[in-house]
């Protein structure tokens, strides 16, 4: 696609957004209603290029999936359902569907490989494959293992008692899924809190799965019936507009629908400490994942330290969050967060390299960022460099900008939020 012109020196953005359904529950809808017995009805699910690329992998499993206006009839057979595909499964940009699709596979009795584009080509697997293996499935890849294309053969697992070595929610997530199926009980040890959508999802789906503190056991061979679920607005998608508000003058947005988990609300308390006037409902839609409506408006920010087990709560939106202590007063240090490195582009670098182009104080440091505030940004031909999350910030940075901005690989955005412009217009008064 074209590089595209965003809209700039905005004035005020009013009005609500309904924020589409969640990326992390929309791919664990479609796994969870795929491993399990029964016919599972899915609402609200989100159709971004992600979690289509989940859907194409269960239909090469042999899985039926029926999909109309943003919901899904899923049939499962359990995890015996699922048969060996004749074609290669491509993930496309989709590090969750690689990393958790591997943890159903470790288990089947069958061959399959896993491919994904550039930037998937580019990220880490060995965090995977590495217990994956110990539990006894036969798993390799480019460079011993680490790199797509990723081969599987499943098999008979046994349990594993594991510490991650990184807070990753994937990889905790791929055992979860590999200990399902293996003979006994598999003890997971987390270094930080990270993001429980499977483990709710596992007792959405009548199954069991205990946690204290942070460690987490599960037990094989247990039978998951079907459900219903309801996916919530993603609150990293509801960031960008959250940030929006906050930094651009005279505005009030009222987001609609925003998934609360307390284990993805980072960005809340960090904006809260850096004084956004944002409004966070008392009582909740207490569905199995909590849910309510955020209010933002224009804020005086000062600026923090974002670090800790703080950093797994809104790791998603540290882009963002760069974008919005340009605009605090004073130093904002971001740190702990190398997982940085290794998600779609490497977002140290990448927030860095973009914001600096508009006019933005910002330095790169080994473990996050720092940056300067208050400042000006101006404008400038910037790149999504194919990371949907860096080109929506961009877009909301570009609002402020006095001289024109345009955007290349604005097309990465359809990953998390194929209707992202059209919301965002509709809030420029
Ligand atoms: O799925 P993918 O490509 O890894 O997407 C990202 C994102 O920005 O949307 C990360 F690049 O989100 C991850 C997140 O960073 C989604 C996720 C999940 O659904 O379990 C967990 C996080 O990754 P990790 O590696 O920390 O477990």
């Amino acid at each position: 696609m074209a590089a595209l012109k965003l809209k700039t020196n905005i004035d005020r953005l009013v009005g609500n957004v309904t924020i589409p359904g969640d990326k992390s529950i929309s791919h664990r809808s479609v796994m969870f209603g795929s491993i399990a017995h029964g016919e599972t009805i899915v609402t609200n699910f989100l159709p971004g290029d992600d979690c289509l690329s989940t859907i194409s992998c269960f239909r090469k499993l042999g899985v039926t999936i029926e999909e109309a206006d943003n919901h899904l009839r899923i049939s499962g057979n359990g995890f015996e359902g699922l048969s060996e595909p004749t074609e290669v499964m491509d993930v496309g940009n989709s590090g969750t569907t690689i990393r958790l699709l591997m943890g159903i596979l470790a288990g089947r009795p069958f061959h399959s490989t896993l491919v994904g584009d550039a930037s998937i080509g580019k990220r880490p697997m060995t965090r995977v494959t590495v217990p994956l293996s110990q539990m006894g499935a036969k798993l390799d890849g480019r460079k011993n293992g680490d790199f797509t294309p990723i081969s599987i053969r499943g098999g008979h697992l046994q349990p594993i008692q594991y510490e991650l070595p990184v807070a990753s929610a994937q990889v905790k997530s791929a055992i979860i899924l590999a200990g399902l199926q293996a003979d006994g009980i598999s003890t997971i040890i987390e270094p930080a809190e990270t993001r429980d959508h499977t483990e709710r999802m596992i007792r959405q789906f009548g199954g069991e799965i205990t946690k204290d503190n942070q460690t987490i056991r599960v037990k094989g061979g247990q039978k998951l019936t079907a459900s219903t679920i309801h996916v919530p607005g993603d609150i990293s998608s509801a960031a960008f507009f959250l940030v929006a508000g906050a930094i651009i003058p005279e505005s009030e947005i009222v987001l609609k629908n925003v998934g609360l988990n307390p284990t993805r609300t980072g960005i809340i308390e960090v904006m809260k400490q850096m004084g956004a006037k944002l409004d966070v409902p008392e009582t909740m839609n207490n569905d199995f994942e909590p849910s309510g409506d955020l209010i933002i408006k224009t804020s005086n920010l000062k600026a923090t330290v974002v670090e800790g087990n703080l950093i797994p709560r809104l790791i998603d939106e540290i882009p963002i969050i760069a974008l919005l202590a340009t605009q605090a007063e004073g130093t904002t240090i971001i740190k702990d967060a190398e997982e940085l490195k290794v998600k779609e582009t490497n977002r140290i670098d990448t927030v860095v390299l973009e914001l600096r182009k508009l006019g933005a104080n910002i330095e790169a440091t080994e473990d996050g960022m720092i940056i300067h505030g208050k400042t000006k940004l101006t404008g400038g031909k910037v790149s999504s460099h194919g990371d949907h999350r860096i080109g929506m910030m961009l877009a909301i940075a570009a609002l402020l900008c006095e001289n024109p901005v345009e955007l290349e690989q604005p097309d990465a955005i359809s990953v998390s939020y194929p209707n992202f412009f059209e919301h965002l217009n509709n809030l420029i008064r």
